[in-house]
């Protein structure tokens, strides 16, 4: 077991000021594989104070000195890519072998991606008398969970940097390992003391007093809409500009004359990989009537085929925590009492695993959008497939959530499937097997959040624009 003490603030390892510590486990095997400091207050005042304090001269060095660091820090990612893959998949379990494509290949291009949007920053714009100028935001929180590390460290802070703003970035304390591999590559990098700042700790001590910090001019966070809440509420005492992704209930409209097979697989592949841990899982599949039996069929045997476990073959990992088990579990139980028909799955542990947080994939068919399954996030591998009789009342039942983060069509062709897609209210749409894409803008319509990461939107979050009238 590795044993941290230290958070990095103002260019250097410091002794975290907070006494209480906290256990990170793999999910897989139940082990503790490392101890780290949880901060409390007064490790956030220091790392903010370092934050101010750089801000100045990071926000005027050239577009070209953040763009070479920013690149720097893209090429470290690459060369320290196992110890990354390892930080990840030991804290959530994800299997080894699926970690690299899913985890950490996609943030490392995207790190890239952001250096040269720091030119960005340079171009200015006049309107009547005026000269429009672009400046950094500030200091900026980011406050991040514990499914997908690595690309939510990098959708906050390579944009940030690119920007010219400064940072201080609080991990889930269940996998703060990338977090910690991430602040050397920064300091190896280059990137100027004060400039990152990381801290350790738990969403209401360390998270409520970024959110609330009268010097903290930007909160970004992923995480629970109930999280969320209260962090916009708090970040509104002091005006701070909000961004924000939080969950979904993502629709996934299957057309009568799509390609079923290749459809409901890409729905379950989709519902399944991270275990069902992914803020944009196409979890709601609406299947014509017409078909449904056909689709249940199809359901089930992709489902089958997937393997459970943590080894070479598996697809599908371990829940990211015991408490996460025990959540979806108490899903898969309402479903059942709510009458939808159990497919494939279920509450017992798969036979072949004796421990680790595992649940089983499951398939509940004969949902209907009012049930529990079919409005609440569950975020493990659940998915509810419910009938409908035509595409209009299918578009319905798609936008009926409180939330609009994600969705998906599978039709007959893409036309037809964008056609649908243009319907739908939410930040993103998968039309016929499209794959994510970090050069696009990421965010959620509804209370799935607002503001955007990546893409040229992902940009602007941190940006002010001041006019100058001549
Ligand atoms: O999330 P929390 P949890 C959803 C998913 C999951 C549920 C609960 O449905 O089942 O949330 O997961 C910090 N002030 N998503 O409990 O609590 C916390 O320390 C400031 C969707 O783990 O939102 C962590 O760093 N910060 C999602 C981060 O918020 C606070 C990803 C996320 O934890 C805080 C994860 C507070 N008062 C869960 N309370 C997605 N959108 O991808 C907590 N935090």
């Amino acid at each position: 077991m590795k044993v941290y003490d230290s958070f990095y603030i103002d260019g250097k390892w410091v002794k975290a000021l907070g006494k209480e510590t906290f256990a990170v486990i793999n999910p897989a095997t139940e082990e503790t594989i490392a101890s780290v400091p949880m901060g409390n207050t007064e490790d956030v005042d220091r790392a903010v104070a370092a934050a101010r304090k750089a801000f100045p001269s990071w926000s005027s060095t050239s577009a070209k000195q953040r763009c070479d660091i920013i690149n720097k820090i893209a090429a470290l990612m690459t060369e320290r890519q196992a110890e990354l893959v390892s930080a990840v998949s030991s804290a959530m379990g994800c299997p080894k072998h699926l970690t690299p494509d899913l985890q950490v290949k996609g943030p490392t291009f995207a790190m890239a991606n952001f250096a040269e949007r720091a030119f960005k920053m340079e171009e200015t714009r006049e309107a009547g008398n005026s000269l429009i100028v672009k400046e950094p935001v500030g200091v900026c929180g980011f406050i991040n969970p514990w499914n997908y590390p690595l690309h939510q460290f990098v959708g906050k802070v390579a944009p940030a940097l690119a920007a010219g703003c400064t940072i201080v970035i609080k991990p889930s304390e269940q996998t703060p390992l990338q977090d910690l591999v991430m602040a050397q590559i920064m300091h190896d990098a280059g990137v100027p003391a004060g400039v990152f700042n990381l801290v350790i700790g738990a969403g209401p001590i360390v998270g409520a007093a970024l959110s609330s910090h009268p010097q903290v001019d930007m909160v970004s966070f992923t995480g629970s809409t109930r999280a969320g809440k209260m962090i916009a509420i708090s970040a509104a005492e002091t005006v701070k500009r909000v961004t924000q992704e939080l969950g979904g209930k993502s629709p996934y409209i299957i057309t009568a004359d799509a390609d079923l097979d290749a459809a409901v697989k890409y729905g379950i592949d989709d519902v399944m990989i991270n275990t069902g841990q992914t803020c944009t899982a196409l979890t709601r599949m609406l299947v014509p009537q017409s078909r449904y039996e056909e689709a249940v069929a199809l359901a089930k045997k992709h489902t089958e085929s997937l393997t459970v476990g943590c080894g070479e073959d598996a697809f599908v990992g371990p829940m990211s925590s015991a408490r996460q088990q025990a959540t979806v579990l108490s899903f898969i139980e309402k479903g059942i009492a709510e009458g939808a028909r159990l497919v494939t799955g279920g509450t017992d542990m798969p036979e072949h695993l004796t421990k680790g947080f595992y649940v089983r994939p499951t398939v509940f068919a004969d949902v209907n959008n009012q049930m529990t399954i079919a409005r609440e996030e569950i975020f493990g591998p659940v998915l509810c497939m419910i009938p409908y009789d035509t595409l209009e009342q299918a578009i319905d039942i798609a936008n009926d959530t409180p939330y609009g983060l994600s969705s998906g069509v599978f039709a007959k062709d893409k036309d037809s499937g964008v056609a649908i897609a243009r319907q739908l209210r939410a930040g993103q749409c998968y039309v016929n097997g499209g794959s994510f894409n970090y050069l696009a803008p990421f965010g959620g319509y509804k209370q799935s959040g607002n503001g955007r990461e990546f893409g040229d939107e992902g940009m602007h979050e941190f940006i002010e624009t001041k006019a100058m009238q001549l």
